[in-house]
This record gives structure tokens, C-alpha cells and sequence, in this order.
């Protein structure tokens, strides 16, 4: 058994980190204010292969493991974890169409995907059912060209922004075997968009309700076969888990990180802070908690990887564990900031607000916990 990152990971992480450094972290602080992160960013992302991280080489993509994307994840969120849990929805949305679309499909938009012309949007959350989502209600039904679409998303990163939807529909009966997944273009007829939300974080990727209103699109734009929508949803989530949790680590890191430097320069009481010992202890109480989140969250990847039976609850127990770890050790560094951490120019409040909702989305940290006591109750 190897711990140790290869040549080639420590590259694309080195890869990622320097991007961040050079093109996001000056302007985290701003595009959170303008509410906006700028287009213009994404292809550039998708120059380094970040469009379709885990999306296979036959097709295009960068043919990376999930190992590897949570490296990039972690890189990237070091500059912002908004615009890289962002990057992550996106990533999500092309491997469902490499995994589980027709070559139709993947003609149609892959190509574009990959190098973000398009960029992805993922809809299943609705206004009556987040976390039990297989209760949603949006209806799917066949025409003579395709389907007609109606009924509302709710809280859609990109909703309003984005080029492409994935939207979970019902083609069937109640219950998740009734659920189908098809690609809806911005621009459709029938699709519109509710108002900017207010959030606590997050605040520069748009959040906004996606709504359906006899939106008909073509027979192709179906995702893989009828009724398999709910499937195929899942499976991309415990990917976009295993993200969002290397989002947590990465912008918590970046704030131990920072807080080290900051308490090194600090005076009080003649001397750093860096030099009393409680201090010192609560530093090393973050540092353990990061390298095991970090060493959690790489075995959840790699069972991912390697198909492993148990992989999907790694998933939920690495998501569960390294997000709440991550927003403790965000608000343990703010408060070594003193008043300076609540201050906007320090940069350590933003990660306090945009970590809080990794423990909500992307299924909450409560079902986390019931995907785990599922499993252990079955075995
Ligand atoms: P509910 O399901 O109503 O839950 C309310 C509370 O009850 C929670 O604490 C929950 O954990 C708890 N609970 C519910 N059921 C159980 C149970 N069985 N046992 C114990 N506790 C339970 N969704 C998308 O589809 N696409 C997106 O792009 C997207 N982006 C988002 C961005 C933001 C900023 C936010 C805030 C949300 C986003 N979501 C998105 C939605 C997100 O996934 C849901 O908010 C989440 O799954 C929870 O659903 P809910 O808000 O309806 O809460
Ligand atoms: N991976 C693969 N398959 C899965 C799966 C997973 N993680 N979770 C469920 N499935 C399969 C499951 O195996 C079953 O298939 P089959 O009948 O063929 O065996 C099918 O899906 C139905 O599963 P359940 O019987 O467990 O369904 P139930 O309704 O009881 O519970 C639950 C499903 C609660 C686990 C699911 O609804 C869930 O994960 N809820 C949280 C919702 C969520 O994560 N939303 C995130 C929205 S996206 C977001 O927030 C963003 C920011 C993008």
C-alpha cells in the first residue's frame, strides 16, 4: 500500500494550486461582490483539462480518477472554494453524459462540454423534495418530437447562467425507477428562470430557481435509457461528494495556512501569538484534523476508483467527516485572526460562509449519516 502521491498527481495539483494562485485568488474577493464570476474563465479552466476531469480519454476528456480530481478540487479551492465547487457541478454533469449517454448525445454536446463552451448545470432538488429526492414531481411526458417538461427546480447552481441543464424528470410511476434524466439548452421554449437567491456563501456562482413550463425538447436529448434518471443521478453525486468534501479541505487548509503566517507576525503580550501554547494547541488540533480528512477523503476516492462494494458509503461518511472538520477548523482560524478574521479583506469570513453549506448540499450531512446506518443496519 502506497500513501504518496505520484509524480503525475503532484503535477496536476501543482497544475491546479498555480492557476488559482495566478487568476482566482485576486479576484475571489471582487466576483463575490459583483455576484458574477466571469465567462471567460471556465475555457481556460478547460484548456488545463478541467472540463472534463473524469470524463474518458476515447471521448476527449482528461480520463483522470476521482483521486486525481480531488486534488484539483482541493488546488483550485485554495484560491476560492465557490468557483471550484462550481467547477465540480459541471465535471459532474459531463461524466453522467460519457458514462450513460447515447453516441447521439455525446456528439450533440460533449465536445463543448469539455472545453466549456457549454457549461452544465445538474437539477434535481425541487421546491417539495431536496433530500428525499425521489419524490420529485416535475413531469416528463413523451410527444410525437420528444418531451415536454413542466414543473420547477429549486436552488439550481447556474440556474440563469449556465448553457445546458441536466434535469431529473418524471417519465413513469412514483419512486425513483419512474425518474429520467434529459438535457435541456438555455433558451428552450418554456424554460425560465426565478430571481437571484440572497445566500450566506457561495455568493459568486448565481443560485436560482429553474422553471418548466411545457418546455419541449428532443426524443435524443433523453440521458441514457427511461427510468434510469434517478441512477444515474446518484452515482454522479458520490463524485460530486467526494469534490465538495476536497472544496471543505482545500479552503481550510488555505486558512491554517494563512492563520500561521498571520500569528507569526502578531504581537501581544511581548511577543507572536504564535507563542503561547494554547494557541499552539489548537493549532495542532486543525493540522491533525486536516491530514485526516485528507487521508479519509483519498480512500473514499480510491474505493470510487476501484469499484469497491462500500464505495458509496465512503462517499457520504469522507463528505459527512471532511466538511464539518473543515468549516471547525475555518472558524478556529477566524477567531486566531481576532477582530481581523471578521473582516471581509482578511479573507477567512468568506470561508467561513461558503464552507457552511457543503454540510446542506449535494445530499445534507443527515443522510450522509443515513446512507452509513443504512449500510451497517443491512450488512
Ligand atoms: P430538506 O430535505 O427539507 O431537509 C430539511 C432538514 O431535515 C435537513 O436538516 C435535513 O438533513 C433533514 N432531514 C430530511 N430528511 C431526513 C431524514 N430522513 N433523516 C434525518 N434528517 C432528515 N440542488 C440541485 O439539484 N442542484 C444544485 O445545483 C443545487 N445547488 C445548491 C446550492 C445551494 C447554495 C444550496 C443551499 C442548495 C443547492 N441544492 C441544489 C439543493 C440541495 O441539494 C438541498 O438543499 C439539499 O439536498 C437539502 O434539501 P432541502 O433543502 O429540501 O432540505
Ligand atoms: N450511488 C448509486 N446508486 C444509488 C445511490 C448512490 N449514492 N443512492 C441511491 N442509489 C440507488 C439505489 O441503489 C437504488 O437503486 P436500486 O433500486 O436499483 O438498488 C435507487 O438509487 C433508489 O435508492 P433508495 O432505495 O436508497 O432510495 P431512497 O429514496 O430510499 O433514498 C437517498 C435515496 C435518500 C439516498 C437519496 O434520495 C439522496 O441521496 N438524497 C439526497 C439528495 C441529494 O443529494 N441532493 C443533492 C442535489 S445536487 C446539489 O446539491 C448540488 C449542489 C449540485
Amino acid at each position: 500500500m502506497d500513501f504518496a502521491l505520484s509524480d503525475e498527481q503532484t503535477a496536476i495539483f501543482d497544475m491546479a494550486k498555480a492557476f488559482g494562485d495566478e487568476f482566482i485568488a485576486p479576484n475571489a474577493l471582487q466576483w463575490e461582490k459583483d455576484e458574477n464570476i466571469p465567462k471567460d474563465l471556465w475555457p481556460r479552466l478547460a484548456e488545463l483539462g478541467f472540463g472534463g476531469l473524469y470524463v474518458s480519454e476515447d471521448s476527449g476528456g482528461s480520463g483522470l480518477s476521482r483521486l486525481d480530481a480531488t486534488l484539483v478540487f482541493e488546488a483550485l479551492s485554495m484560491a476560492c472554494p465557490s468557483v471550484a465547487a462550481f467547477l465540480s457541478i459541471h465535471n459532474m454533469c459531463a461524466a453522467m453524459i460519457d458514462k450513460n449517454g447515447s453516441d447521439a448525445l455525446k456528439a450533440k454536446y460533449l465536445e463543448k462540454a469539455l472545453s466549456m463552451e457549454t457549461f452544465f448545470s445538474y437539477c434535481l432538488t425541487e421546491p417539495g423534495s431536496g433530500s428525499d429526492a425521489a419524490a420529485l414531481k416535475t413531469r416528463a411526458e413523451r410527444t410525437n418530437e420528444g418531451f415536454a417538461l413542466s414543473g420547477t427546480k429549486a436552488f439550481i447552481s447556474g440556474g440563469g447562467y449556465s448553457d445546458a441543464y441536466i434535469v431529473m424528470a418524471r417519465t413513469g410511476d412514483a419512486g425513483p425507477k419512474g425518474i429520467s434524466a434529459v438535457v435541456v439548452d438555455d433558451g428552450a421554449d418554456g424554460l425560465s428562470f426565478g430571481g437571484l437567491e440572497d445566500k450566506m456563501g457561495w455568493r459568486a456562482q448565481p443560485t436560482r430557481q429553474v422553471q418548466l413550463d411545457n418546455c419541449n425538447i428532443p426524443a435524443d436529448n433523453l440521458l441514457g435509457d427511461e427510468g434510469k434518471g434517478f441512477t444515474y443521478a446518484m452515482q454522479g453525486l458520490n463524485g460530486g461528494r467526494l469534490n465538495i468534501s476536497a472544496c471543505s479541505l482545500g479552503a481550510a487548509q488555505s486558512a491554517l495556512d494563512k492563520t500561521l503566517a498571520y500569528m507569526s507576525e502578531r504581537q501581544a503580550f511581548g511577543k507572536s501569538i504564535d507563542q503561547f501554547q494554547a494557541l499552539q494547541f489548537r493549532l495542532a488540533d486543525m493540522e491533525i484534523e486536516l491530514q485526516a480528512s485528507r487521508a479519509f477523503l483519498r480512500q473514499a476516492a480510491w474505493k470510487l476508483d476501484t469499484n469497491a462494494p462500500d464505495a458509496v458509503q465512503h462517499c457520504a461518511m469522507a463528505k459527512k467527516f471532511v466538511t464539518e472538520a473543515g468549516s471547525r477548523v475555518v472558524d478556529g482560524c477566524l477567531q486566531l485572526h481576532g477582530g481581523y478574521g471578521y473582516l471581509a479583506d482578511y479573507g477567512i469570513e468568506k470561508l467561513a460562509r461558503d464552507l457552511r453549506v457543503h454540510q446542506i448540499l449535494e445530499g445534507t450531512n443527515e443522510i450522509m449519516r443515513m446512507i452509513v446506518a443504512r449500510q451497517m443496519i443491512a450488512a
